[in-house]
């Protein structure tokens, strides 16, 4: 392996949670009468929960329908729901190639983070036992700007004391892949067909992962 540190992205990347993310806003959306669909879904990847929620008002021409504390509870609607997919996660929901990179990256002495601004990161990782398999997790709480700001990336860089140059960040969203791209580092894209990102590196699916030379 050339990149002397890996900071991968979670929901997307190391498993399917963009899908209950998008039917926990569906359903909340549907609740309110909102339009909300798949295409929509794609801008809300990689962004945080009350700027997704910012977002399907937007769309909705709903921006000020509502106070603060009723889009907080509204965003923890979601976050019920949410929860309760991602309850009944398990080892078998890791996308397929990334056992591969982490034993890899292992056995290379390359360390590994994750760059999630999920709040429920731990929780999910947990569910599929790879609580232990990171040198580095980011803390979602202490990250003051989503993506596309580079700063989740950066902090994960510093933590793992990597200058940034030699990262290589892989993700499944446009707002993830620009992020890594202002963080002045090297981006792998999954699912390049369906969201039309541009990262260096383009893949259709994780399995690539498995043997790739990054
Ligand atoms: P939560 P990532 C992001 O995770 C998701 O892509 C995004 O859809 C979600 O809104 C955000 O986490 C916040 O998640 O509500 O669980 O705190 O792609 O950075 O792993
Ligand atoms: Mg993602």
């Amino acid at each position: 392996m050339k990149a002397k540190a890996l900071i991968l992205d979670l929901d997307g990347v190391i498993t399917d949670t963009a899908k209950y993310h998008y039917l926990a806003w569906k359903a909340l959306a549907d609740s309110l009468g909102f339009h909300f669909n798949e295409t929509d879904n794609e801008r809300l990847k990689g962004v945080s929960r009350m700027q997704s929620f910012e977002i399907i008002l937007e769309i909705n021409g709903a921006s000020s329908h509502f106070s603060e504390e009723e889009k907080q509870a509204f965003c923890e609607r979601k976050n019920e729901l949410y929860k309760s997919f991602i309850s009944t996660m398990t080892p078998a929901d890791i996308l397929p190639g990334i056992p591969e990179l982490l034993s890899r990256a292992k056995a290379e002495g390359v360390p590994v983070a994750v760059a999630s601004v999920s709040k429920n990161a731990p929780a999910v990782l947990s569910a599929l036992g790879l609580s232990d398999s990171f040198d580095y997790i980011a803390d979602a709480r202490k990250i003051t700007k989503s993506k596309p700001d580079p700063e989740i990336f950066l902090v994960c860089a510093d933590a793992l004391g990597v200058p940034y140059a030699d990262c290589v960040g892989i993700e499944d969203a446009a707002a993830g892949i620009e992020a890594i791209h202002a963080a002045g580092m090297k981006s792998v894209g999954i699912h390049v067909a369906e969201t039309g990102l541009s990262p260096d590196i383009p893949l259709s699916s994780t399995e690539e992962l498995a043997n790739l030379e990054l």
